[in-house]
């Protein structure tokens, strides 16, 4: 009999109690510590360490409800889905993701590698960070999670058992609302508007007749495209980073959805970073540095995922009529559109709804603040209403300079 024969939440000394008795790591008689460690929405992540040697180790838990609220009632499956995902990742992509040493699924608990040699990537880019590896690993990752898990590289029945074992529909469920319907009606009284901005959402984003259609066409793609296993929450909190390594984390919110919204959320949320450099820093040489950094990223996510899609392309797709002329240039060409219109619903969604981003938050001059959610909804606009119009990396930075120049005097 063990007190973890039955699922209960866990506080940080049970957490130090499971590593002891469950995990093959400690010595019997190591001095342990352990500590919650994490602030995200939906877990709990804590971490065990043994006092006298360097040995270390995650434990995340899924609760019954989300970290954030009770409101959320979810199913503690998410984290057998995160782990399965977290493993096939490291073989589509080695190296880019935490190794998982083991899946509990009474206590719904997953231990994996301790990364605290890296950092949360949002909270180093608060402090105006630069990274020079991000866009080659990130779209390293992205490219080979997502292109080699949908239908033109994959046997078609072998990518259904897995759309069926990652059906995720909670999870989903959030996003459909936070992301795609909330932000545009304020329909269940969650968004979160910065009160001296909320006649302008409302005459902006709310009375825009065309941006809600849009939203809604998109919302609909999200539901029934199942084109890839998507991580399906790829911004920079779900980053850990440090010069010369990135790691991607927390993909319970994976499931067989559009590549672009993965390809998206990391554009906007580069755009957020630029965002808070360009409302805060004042010193002119910082502020070259910094933004000019973010800039050369945003392309270079875009043009680099562009280029290593289409050599993994012609590496690895095998089905016959995806090798017919033009076939690869029009499903790229669909991937862009689509990473502009989730560029611009995450932007909208992180600025006006409930699950915001410190970027934006933490800028602490009201009319800084003001000015930069007026830059990233307007550009939103633009990415979602005008998403057939971008081939490239520069066509979504000038999207973000366009927005900046009607915010300048
Ligand atoms: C209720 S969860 C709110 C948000 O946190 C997660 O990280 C996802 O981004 C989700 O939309
Ligand atoms: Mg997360």
């Amino acid at each position: 009999m063990s007190k973890f024969d039955q699922f209960f939440v866990m506080k940080p000394a049970d957490v130090l109690e499971y590593a002891r008795e469950k995990l093959d790591m400690f010595e019997p008689n190591a001095k342990l510590s352990a500590a919650e460690i994490g602030d995200g929405n939906i877990n709990y992540i804590f971490r065990v360490w043994d006092t006298e040697s360097n040995k270390s180790v995650i434990i995340k838990q899924a609760g019954p409800t989300a970290r954030i609220s009770d409101a959320f009632v979810l199913s503690t499956d998410r984290t057998r889905i995160e782990t399965d995902i977290l493993k096939l990742e490291n073989e589509l992509a080695p190296g880019l993701v935490p190794i998982v040493y083991k899946y509990d699924d009474v206590m719904s608990c997953c231990a994996m590698e301790d990364l605290s040699d890296h950092v949360i990537m949002r909270t180093a880019l608060l402090e105006h960070k630069t990274f020079p590896l991000f866009a080659d690993d990130i779209t390293t990752f992205m490219v080979n999670t997502l292109l080699l898990t949908t239908d033109v590289v994959m046997d078609h029945k072998k990518k259904k058992s897995l759309v069926k074992n990652y059906i995720n529909p909670e999870l989903c469920e959030i996003t459909e609302d936070l992301v795609y319907t909330e932000p545009y009606n304020d329909f269940n009284k969650r968004n979160n508007v910065f009160p001296p901005n909320l006649q302008w959402v409302t005459e902006n984003v709310y009375g825009d007749a065309e941006l809600r259609l849009e939203a809604a066409k998109l919302k609909f793609d999200f539901l029934a495209n199942s084109q890839a296993l998507i991580h399906g929450d790829l911004h920079t909190g779900s980053i850990f980073i440090k010069q010369d390594s990135t790691k991607i984390i927390d993909p319970e919110f994976a499931f067989y959805g559009p590549i672009g919204y993965d390809t998206g959320n990391i554009v906007a949320n580069l755009i957020f970073a630029w965002a808070n450099g360009d409302a805060t820093l004042t010193d002119e040489s910082e502020r070259a540095r910094y933004l000019g950094w973010v800039e050369k990223t945003i392309v270079e996510v875009v043009d680099m995922f562009c280029s290593k899609f289409d050599k993994a392309w012609d590496e690895n797709v095998n089905e016959l009529l995806a090798k017919e002329p033009g076939f690869r240039q029009w499903y790229l060409s669909g991937i862009l559109r689509d990473t502009a219109a989730v560029t611009g619903l995450e932007m909208n969604r992180r600025v006006i709804g409930l699950a915001q981003v410190k970027d934006i938050t933490t800028i602490a001059d009201a009319k800084a603040r003001v000015r930069a959610e007026r830059i990233c909804l307007t550009a939103a606009k633009e990415f979602i209403k005008r998403r057939d119009n971008y081939q490239n990396g520069t066509q979504f930075l000038n999207t973000l300079k366009n927005s900046v120049a009607l915010f300048s005097n």
